[in-house]
């Protein structure tokens, strides 16, 4: 079905099956010895789901070069004998897979950084210190040690990772490389590090040996590379040995989002697509790639020879397979919501998926068929209860569940109708398909009351029925004007043209965009967006960085928090920045420490600091958070019915669809 993706690719040395190549992501379990046969665990459940070829996190060549202290390194020979244990269980299912040889740079999370000049990055607390120009030639050696350890450890090859703003890339542009030695200056100068790196790495490793560059086509930072210095870098390090160019968008530290959920899928496939015709060497795409259709859409139009895909292959391990075998539509697609693996790696956390709680837990996280078969009962078809019925189901048992509403999906159905939220409906999409392939009785638009339940004749009920928005208790709530969020996002509440949001936590900024954004949403147009974030699609200017053109907003919205401080600073690590600065540039006015007085027919009355204001809005819409609903739950076990709570209905504060499906996902594994 997809002739492009399931096209072999012919290396010289060796065939890859298809063009899927499982892109670098650090777990946090490359970092210490006795993790390794979780990786193997991780890495063989992707082998055996068929992708072509894979890379593993980054390991630091040498100590300077590490990500944080203790990070994962490859630099000594007894560090070999942990990567062994992955590269056999990879080739025990038949896999091929490359290390990732990552030299931090300056964005080391240590004080033993170093970079090409002495010049802090605005994302680390630490100055790196300028590499002398034996320190530099010594970091050749590292890096060629590195791969020549990694052949020795089975490996297929390595990655040199050349993007995203590490070493590699700091020594690429004057905005990090103010040296005046052999290494910085001219653009010979400064990519001599790059191509040193691979011509030696291949002297050291024979012809029979993957080397992919990863190479940052498109930094997105001021005085970043200009295009054809990228492609003058391209062609040398082809002649100087390279397999394979993977692509690299955007340094850490740029403000483009680049892999987020509100970036439209394959956004640049065209930056890839400029470099075809240059070099010889297959050429990967990278970034917000996630379906088959995609996917193929990019190599049967020849914008690359093969794609990259991380997070989508850890959302499903057999994501090749069930391309291959038709069933598209039962892929467990990442919804690149980076909530459970670059966040979590960002806060020194193991990675794992929101959409697949087994993800970096395969080892731990067995999902085996029920000793005896029982009768469950699961109320809720949320995040939650979808995740355990389904579960549960898979396992062997006759599991019922009931939904009140028309559809499945709880507050997923609010969640996807946001502006660059559209992806979470794919998970709704894979649920349906799982509860129907394992067989849970599905009884939608049907309330559960605890008599049928309790005379139901179930060996337990799960209890997965969410949560109920909080009121915000403000003098004139019972106004006209006052709205909660699921009268603007399910019941399609008329909403004025100025309008003040109440909380500003995650849903009240999604209120906030869903109120802002012109519809469609940028995130389902390539151009549109690029044009939103100053994105120069030309290729003219330094860095690919225009000036951003952002459409006006639909509405004047004021988004307002009881708490002092700048509102969304606890949103998520990796989103977080995106969200504000789409706010802002929507004009929102974001303010913390707000005193709420009343409500009436002139606006939100409220105090700031010492100052009293009235906005003058159409409407105020309460996201003030939300409590658990749990009404069932005593009526239940007063008839002696055992009952389960998951999700919001365990607990409401700091909810999110990551906790409700990892529990309800391990409840159902254990039941
Ligand atoms: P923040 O709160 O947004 O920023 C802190 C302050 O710095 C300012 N700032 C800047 N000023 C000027 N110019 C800039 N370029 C710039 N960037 C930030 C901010 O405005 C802010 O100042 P304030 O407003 O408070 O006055 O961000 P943060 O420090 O909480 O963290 C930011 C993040 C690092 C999380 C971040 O920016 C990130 O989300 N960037 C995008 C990353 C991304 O998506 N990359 C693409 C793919 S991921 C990948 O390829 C590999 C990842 C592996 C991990 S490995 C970790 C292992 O342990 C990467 C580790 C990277 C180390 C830096
Ligand atoms: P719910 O999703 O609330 O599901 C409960 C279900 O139970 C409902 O379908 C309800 O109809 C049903 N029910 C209740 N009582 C009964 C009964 N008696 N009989 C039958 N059925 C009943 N989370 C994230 O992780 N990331 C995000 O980016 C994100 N964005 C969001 C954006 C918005 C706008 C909203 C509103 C939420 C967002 N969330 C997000 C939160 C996430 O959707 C919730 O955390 C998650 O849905 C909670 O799952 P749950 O199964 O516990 O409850
Ligand atoms: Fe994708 Fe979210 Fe899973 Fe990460 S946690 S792999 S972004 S679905």
């Amino acid at each position: 079905t997809y002739p492009h993706l399931f096209a072999p690719l012919e290396l010289g040395f060796c065939t890859l099956p298809n063009r899927v190549l499982m892109g670098s992501m650090h777990t946090g379990l490359e970092d210490r010895a006795r993790d390794y046969p979780r990786l193997a665990a991780y890495f063989a459940a992707r082998a055996r789901g068929g992708v072509g070829l894979m890379v593993t996190g980054g390991l630091a060549p040498n100590v300077e070069g590490w990500l944080k202290p203790f990070a994962g390194r490859l630099s000594m020979p007894w560090h070999v004998a942990r990567h062994r244990q992955v590269t056999r269980a990879v080739h025990g299912e038949g896999g091929r897979i490359c290390l990732q040889i990552l030299h931090a740079g300056r964005y080391g999370y240590h004080p033993l950084s170093v970079a090409p000049s002495r010049v802090k990055s605005p994302i680390t607390p630490f100055t790196p210190r300028a590499l002398s120009a034996r320190g530099v030639v010594r970091t050749v050696r590292a890096f060629v040690d590195c791969a020549r350890l990694a052949q020795d450890a089975g490996y297929d090859g390595v990655e040199v990772m050349g993007s995203e703003g590490y070493l590699i890339n700091q020594f690429l542009t004057a905005r990090t490389n103010r040296r005046q030695d052999r290494w910085g200056g001219s653009l010979e100068n400064r990519m001599r590090l790059p191509v040193e790196i691979v011509r030696r790495t291949r002297e050291a490793v024979g012809r029979a040996f993957i080397i992919i560059y990863r190479l940052s086509m498109l930094d997105l930072v001021e005085d970043g590379q200009a295009w054809d210095e990228i492609v003058a870098l391209a062609k040398a390090v082809e002649a100087a040995g390279a397999t394979l160019i993977n692509t690299g968008i955007g340094w850490h530290e740029a403000r483009v989002p680049t892999i987020v959920t509100s970036v439209p899928r394959a956004a640049f496939g065209w930056v890839t697509r400029r470099l075809k015709g240059e070099v010889t060497i297959p050429l990967i795409a990278t970034n917000r790639i996630n379906t088959p259709v995609v996917a193929e859409r990019i190599l049967a139009a020849g914008d690359a020879d093969m794609v990259s895909m991380a997070r989508p292959l850890l959302a499903d391990p057999d994501w090749v397979a069930k391309a291959r075998a038709g069933r598209a539509d039962r892929i467990n697609t990442c919804i690149a919501c980076n909530q459970a693996c670059l966040d979590h790696v960002f806060e020194n956390r193991r990675a794992s998926c929101l959409v697949n709680p087994r993800a970096c837990h395969e080892t731990e996280l067995a999902i085996a068929p029920a000793a005896a078969k029982k009768r469950y009962a699961v109320v809720g078809a949320g995040p939650a209860g979808l995740a355990c019925a389904a579960t549960l189901a898979e396992r062997g048992h006759a599991v019922t569940l009931f939904e009140q509403g028309e559809a499945i999906g709880g507050q997923f159905n609010m969640a996807k109708r946001i502006p660059g939220k559209e992806e979470f409906a794919e998970t709704l999409r894979y649920f349906a398909h799982r509860l129907a392939d394992a067989g849970v009785d599905l009884r939608l638009g049907t309330r559960a009351d605890a008599a049928t339940l309790a005379a139901g004749g179930y060996d337990a009920v799960v209890l997965a029925t969410g949560v109920v928005p909080r009121a915000a208790r403000i003098p004139g709530d019972d106004h006209p004007k006052v709205l909660s969020y699921v009268d603007v996002l399910q019941r399609d509440a008329a909403v004025g043209a100025r309008v003040a949001i109440v909380g500003a936590g995650g849903i009240g900024f999604d209120v906030a965009e869903f109120l802002v954004q012109p519809a469609p949403s940028p995130s389902t147009d390539v151009a549109r967006w690029a044009q939103e974030w100053g994105v120069d699609t030309t290729l003219a200017a330094r860095g690919g960085l225009a000036a951003p053109a952002p459409e006006p907003p639909a509405r004047r919205v004021w988004l307002l928090q009881r708490t002092p401080g700048r509102p969304g600073a606890r949103l998520n690590k990796t989103t977080g920045w995106v969200h504000r600065a789409t706010l802002k540039q929507k004009g929102v006015v974001m303010l913390g420490g707000v005193g709420y007085e009343r409500i009436d027919d002139a606006g939100l009355h409220v105090r700031v600091g010492a100052e009293a204001r009235t906005l003058e809005v159409d409407h105020v819409v309460i996201c003030a958070g939300q409590e658990p609903n749990r009404a069932l739950q005593a009526e239940l076990q007063a008839a002696g019915v055992t009952v389960h709570l998951i999700g919001g209905a365990d607990v409401a504060a700091e909810l999110d669809a990551k906790r409700a499906i990892d529990q309800g996902t391990r409840l159902a594994a254990m039941l």
